[in-house]
């Protein structure tokens, strides 16, 4: 509570100031507390002030604006905060094309053509517009004017004739926008859907009585299922800490809803909404997102690397001592249309060691190994696989049994004698 205490006099008033910081628990409440004003002077009651508090979620920029195009094409929401989330709900809508309407109304010269601009339709320029149901924002400016001072209207049609009346501007006015100069625009949170008028009234034109030119640009930032932009952000984030959110813009919606490339010179708006918890998916609030479109620059197209030179496979043995090694030279393997430099990688055994383009394999266990060879031109990645057939290491020559060296051969007549007791013993059994 600032101030903590304070004196005044009869017929006097002072401004309490009450500072209240939500944490996790507290997103989308109200809260109820009172203030207790004790009275220096004994003789006079103290008194009880009923506080009665909505908390915000958290905090997020109004509106963030970028010229973008296929390539420069992020924007970025800094400093954003919170009362907390475990689950941090980030949902965009748009972006949609702002539709320019170009056309004129004489400047004012008395003042019903100044302060009643309805009953004076050719101080005005009208544009109708249709606001559907579940319509985000719609975003009304006056881009470009002849005129030192136009002002802009938005309201609701009842009478669905284009233009405004008397009734009309009393009870379905939404929205004016009236600087000394002409630079005005509307921004309608949640718009009722319906017909709508939007004009422009030259308040103050170049000359009185003649035509000034005006441009109104209208954007209706609908529900979109899939929005036109990637949103980094993080799912997790403690009381008061500060994130930026990261948006990529892909293009915009067309009327269908479809992604198209941005074209340059055009204007698009977009929002994000931002929420605690699954069930609370705009408590933090909702940044407005204007893109203007850059000239496209052209990319050149990327194909993956491709195998030029299959690798054979390879069949070899062990040596006496148990090992072997294979070398492969991978330089003519593959090829990458753009002429990409290529990484090159290798898996399937132990121990593969790749420098350059050369790759080396130690095998000490018969077998057969596939190898796999991967060529990456830092986007797209190839591969091709080879076989290593290791054969056993050859067996130790063996000395031919001779006559002079009677053991062998004496051990082997044993042996026989043997089995074939160990045959006639069990024919008899
Ligand atoms: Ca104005
Ligand atoms: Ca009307
Ligand atoms: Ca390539």
């Amino acid at each position: 509570m600032t101030p903590a205490s304070f004196s005044l006099n009869a017929g006097e008033s002072q401004v309490l100031t009450i500072k209240a910081t939500a944490n996790i628990n507290l997103v989308d409440e109200w809260v109820h507390g009172y203030i207790k004003l004790n009275n220096a002077d004994a003789s006079m009651s103290d008194t009880h002030l009923q506080a009665t508090i909505g908390f915000k979620a958290g905090q997020v920029a109004e509106e963030v604006s970028a010229e973008l195009n296929n390539v420069d094409n992020s924007i970025a929401i800094e400093d954003v905060y919170t009362s907390g989330s475990k689950a941090l709900q980030s949902r965009g809508f748009g972006l949609f094309k702002a539709q320019s309407f170009t056309g004129s109304a004489i400047g004012s010269s008395n003042d019903t053509e100044r302060n009643s601009p309805h009953s004076n339709p050719e101080v005005i320029f009208s544009v109708p517009t249709v606001v559907k149901p579940y319509t985000k924002r719609l975003v009304v400016e006056i881009t470009d004017s002849t005129s030192p001072d136009m002002d802009l209207y938005v309201g609701i049609d009842d009478d669905n004739d284009g233009m405004p009346n008397a009734y009309e501007m009393f009870y379905s006015l939404l929205c004016i926008s009236g600087e000394v100069d002409s630079k005005e625009r509307c921004i309608i949170d949640n718009p009722p859907s319906g017909n709508y008028w939007i004009f422009a009234h030259n308040y103050e034109g170049t000359v009185e009585d003649e035509a000034d030119e005006v441009t109104l640009e209208i954007t209706h930032v609908g529900y979109s299922n899939q929005a036109s932009f990637d949103i980094e952000a993080p799912t997790q984030v403690a009381q008061d800490e500060r994130f930026d959110i990261s948006l990529t813009v892909n293009g915009y919606l067309d009327d269908s809803q479809t992604l198209q490339p941005l074209e340059q010179d055009a204007t698009y708006y977009g929002l994000l909404e931002l929420g605690t918890t699954p069930d609370l998916k705009r408590n933090i609030g909702a940044t407005l997102i204007k893109v203007k479109g850059l000239a496209p620059v052209e990319v050149p197209l990327n194909t993956a690397p491709v195998v030029a030179n299959a690798i054979a496979d390879i069949t070899t043995q062990l040596s006496a001592q148990g090992g072997v090694v294979v070398n492969v030279d991978l330089s003519e393997v593959f090829s990458d249309p753009e002429g990409d430099a290529l990484t090159l990688s290798a898996t399937g055994v132990e121990g593969i060691t790749l420098s350059g383009t050369q790759l080396e394999v130690s095998f000490t266990t018969s077998g057969e190994y596939p190898i796999i060879v991967t060529a990456s031109d830092g986007e797209f990645e190839t591969n091709t696989q080879f076989m290593v057939k290791v054969a056993a290491a050859p067996l130790p020559p063996v000395d031919p049994p001779s006559e002079s060296t009677g053991g062998g051969a004496l051990g082997l007549y044993a042996l026989l004698t043997l089995l074939l007791l160990g045959r006639g013993r069990r024919q008899y059994a």
